[in-house]
């Protein structure tokens, strides 16, 4: 089969011109701290000015490799001129009406694509909303009204958004929630399952988690259950085989709605338009933003009609959720994915980077387990011969790596896990030369 990739305007190559940060670079930088607030904290101070395909380039010139795609969202690449097109199109026609005052077809479209490409072979109905955070609130507000039932559970190391609701259940506290309750009541966090700490099966985790929710909350009393296929910000972890099918079963069992959120997995990430494909779970709702809009605000709640059309006329809704441009860029982007073959360009960077790095436990004493599906990968960094979490070891690989023109991303709990999740159309070539950098930086660590 013949994969139309696209020519890229940006040589696919790492460039330095300047120190990192460039001098441009450090004037932004005091222009900053001088004008936002600190709390927005930075992974590196390096100002982009430009994109294409895993390259970014810096307002000094410098040509970096984008190993996060802005955490999980640039998946096709960066400046795609299709979505530009798309967008640009759109926006000399017209940009706001308000879906819920007056109408439009992309809305609709996206919608329909949704239905299309989410799991499950029944009727599925959408709503579109503007972040990550909104998307699982408003998953919250639907399951609970279908349900008649106030409880959520979320798993332990999830990441759900920041905002009152959904940074109750994002697991951790520090940096994401402390000092800024009151938090709302009725959310749980239960315990998940993570290989490489817990040692437990996916049965073994599954019954734990079960067990956590019988006792704690009451099966009858649970409205909702979210999962993340896996953790991105908590640490790219991938639950044992066969605790989501534990899951599942006992959520069908127990009538409560089994939420996947692929806000971070979903859109060709794990090298599946899905992630609980890889599993063949069928969720009853899906939540869906980062990847699907190239970078434009857009996010969506997917799942069975019955449940999505529990909810009154009116009582869900916002002002600017699935804007005419936002959706025009969806669907600019859906159609790259499917020509472009995004899906097996996932798997390429997978099996890339399995032989690349697969051996870094060996080589590296603070490289803990190296885990990863698709183009999402975790390596996590231990204190040699203990399964200690080291975050003072990923503070420094970071360092190095973005000093060097190699832009990776941190995770994890204990901040412990460098995560790298490139543009799926990355080449073999850049993986091998960010790589390269990486090692460099592991080895100058331990
Ligand atoms: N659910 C699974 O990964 C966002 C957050 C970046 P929003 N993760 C990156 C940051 O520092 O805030 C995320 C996610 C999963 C929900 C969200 C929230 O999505 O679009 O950031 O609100």
């Amino acid at each position: 089969m013949v994969v139309m990739t696209r020519a890229f305007q940006i040589p696919q190559q790492r460039q330095l011109k300047t120190e990192l940060p460039g001098p441009r670079s450090i004037a932004l930088q005091q222009r900053r701290v001088a004008s936002v607030s600190r709390g927005a904290g930075t992974l590196a101070n390096i100002y982009m000015e430009r994109g294409d395909g895993a390259i970014l380039v810096d307002v000094d010139g410098n040509q970096l490799i984008d190993l996060g795609s802005g955490i999980g969202v640039n998946t096709i690449g960066h400046a795609h001129p299709d979505v530009a097109a798309a967008a640009a199109e759109q926006a000399s026609r017209l940009t706001h009406t308000l879906f819920t005052v007056t109408p439009y077809e992309n809305y609709v479209r996206v919608a329909e694509k949704l239905a299309e490409l989410t799991p499950g072979d029944f009727e599925k109905h959408s709503i579109l909303v503007n972040s990550g955070a909104e998307a699982v609130e408003n998953a919250v507000k639907i399951a609970r009204k279908y349900t008649g039932r106030r409880a959520i559970a979320a798993l332990d190391h999830a990441f759900h958004g920041r905002t009152n609701l959904t940074m109750t259940m994002t697991y951790r506290p520090w940096p994401e929630r402390a000092g800024m309750g009151p938090f709302p009541g009725e959310i749980y966090s239960v315990p998940t399952s993570y290989p490489y700490r817990d040692g437990l099966s996916g049965a073994e985790a599954a019954a734990r988690t079960i067990d956590y929710i019988t006792t704690h909350i009451g099966a009858t009393e649970l409205a909702a259950l979210f999962v993340e296929p896996v953790q991105g910000d908590g640490g790219v972890v991938i639950p044992a085989p066969g605790y989501f099918e534990a899951l599942r079963e006992f959520c069908t069992e127990n009538g409560i709605v089994f939420v996947a959120d692929e806000i971070q997995t979903g859109m060709a990430r794990t090298g599946a338009w899905y992630a609980m494909e890889h599993v063949g779970i069928v969720p009853d709702l899906v939540t869906t933003a980062k990847g699907i809009a190239g970078g434009f605000p857009l996010a969506a709640v997917t799942g069975r009609a019955e449940i999505m059309d529990a909810v009154q006329p009116g009582g869900i809704g916002g002002t600017f959720g699935g804007n005419p441009v936002s959706t025009a860029a969806a669907l600019a982007v859906l159609d790259i994915i499917e020509r472009e073959n995004l899906n097996a360009e996932a798997q390429r960077v997978e099996a890339t980077l399995r032989a690349r790095i697969g051996n870094w436990t060996e080589r590296f004493p603070i490289v803990g387990e190296v885990r990863g599906i698709g183009a999402m990968f975790g390596i996590e960094l231990v204190h040699p011969g203990t399964r200690e979490q080291n975050p003072e070891a990923l503070t420094a690989v970071i360092r190095y790596a973005t000093s060097h023109g190699v832009i990776p991303l941190d995770s994890g709990s204990w901040d412990s896990v460098l995560r790298l999740m490139p543009p799926v159309v990355i080449s073999d070539e850049l993986i091998d030369d960010a790589a390269s950098v990486l090692e460099e930086a592991l080895a100058s660590v331990g």
